[in-house]
């Protein structure tokens, strides 16, 4: 077994591939962080420069992301209790109204995938559920996705109502009508507009 077959795996959006390798792996007695840091988020951080530069399309990073996935399902349980194993806790969700999920999922596991923990909330999500989920959670970051101008607008409503009920939290949107303008009109932390640009983002705000 060749490690490098798990990368290439991720890369090529192999899911039953990535999922046999991880097998071999820690059977073979590899550390699991091993795995994840130095094959499996390289896999995801290839497939999404090749999105960046025009090479790879949404299509191969969801069946990177559900490869990436279904490695990581495997090595979940055997991480639990090792908070160094993740680069935080995320909540993510799209807003009230708004029933559109497929970015949603796909930043979602993107930011899985590259070692964040995240919680998906799913659809029609109302501002208190975002605020008892973050509090509940103790996240780091809220992300709220939004695909209709009718309801890009309710993302500053959930931003006051964090802000009210003074929560420690930073706030990414994103969604096909938001741009960077309007993130900052309405009091976001930041925006991104793909996937790959969310983890670079994401991991920014826990460091600053
Ligand atoms: C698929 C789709 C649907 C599916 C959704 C299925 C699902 N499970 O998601 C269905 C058929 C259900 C649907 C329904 C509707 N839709 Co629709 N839909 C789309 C469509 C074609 C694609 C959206 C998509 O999945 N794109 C692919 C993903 C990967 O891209 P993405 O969502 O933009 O996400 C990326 C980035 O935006 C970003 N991102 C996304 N979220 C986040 C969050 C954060 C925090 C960050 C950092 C980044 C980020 O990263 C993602 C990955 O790169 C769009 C057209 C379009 N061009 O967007 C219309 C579109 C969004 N829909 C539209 C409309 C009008 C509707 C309906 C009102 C239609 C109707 N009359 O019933 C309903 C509304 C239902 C509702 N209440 O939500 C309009 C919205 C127009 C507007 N100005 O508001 C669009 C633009 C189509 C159009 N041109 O008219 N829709």
């Amino acid at each position: 077994m060749e490690l490098t077959q798990l990368y290439e795996a991720i890369l090529n959006g192999k899911l039953e591939e990535a999922v046999a390798v991880t097998n071999e792996a820690l059977a073979a007695g590899i550390a699991p962080q091993t795995l994840i840091n130095d094959y499996m988020i390289k896999g995801m951080e290839e497939i999404g420069a090749r999105f960046e530069h025009g090479k790879a399309f949404v299509p191969n990073l969801l069946m990177s992301a559900r490869a990436m996935k279904g490695s990581l399902d495997i090595l979940k349980p055997l991480l639990k209790g090792d908070t160094s194993a993740t680069l935080g806790k995320i909540v993510i969700g799209t807003v009230k109204g708004d029933l559109h999920d497929i970015g949603k999922n796909l930043v979602a596991s993107m930011l899985e995938g590259c070692g964040f923990e995240v919680v998906n909330l799913g659809v029609d999500i109302a501002a208190e559920r975002f605020i008892e989920a973050a509090r509940d959670e103790k996240a780091d970051i809220i992300c709220m996705s939004a695909l209709l101008t009718t309801t890009m607008t309710y993302m500053k409503e959930v931003i006051e109502a964090v802000r009210k009920a003074g929560l420690n939290v930073k706030i990414m949107v994103g969604g096909a009508p938001v741009n960077e303008a309007f993130a900052r009109s309405i009091g976001a932390d930041g925006y991104s507009s793909n996937a790959n640009a969310a983890v670079v983002l994401a991991k920014s705000l826990i460091q600053a």
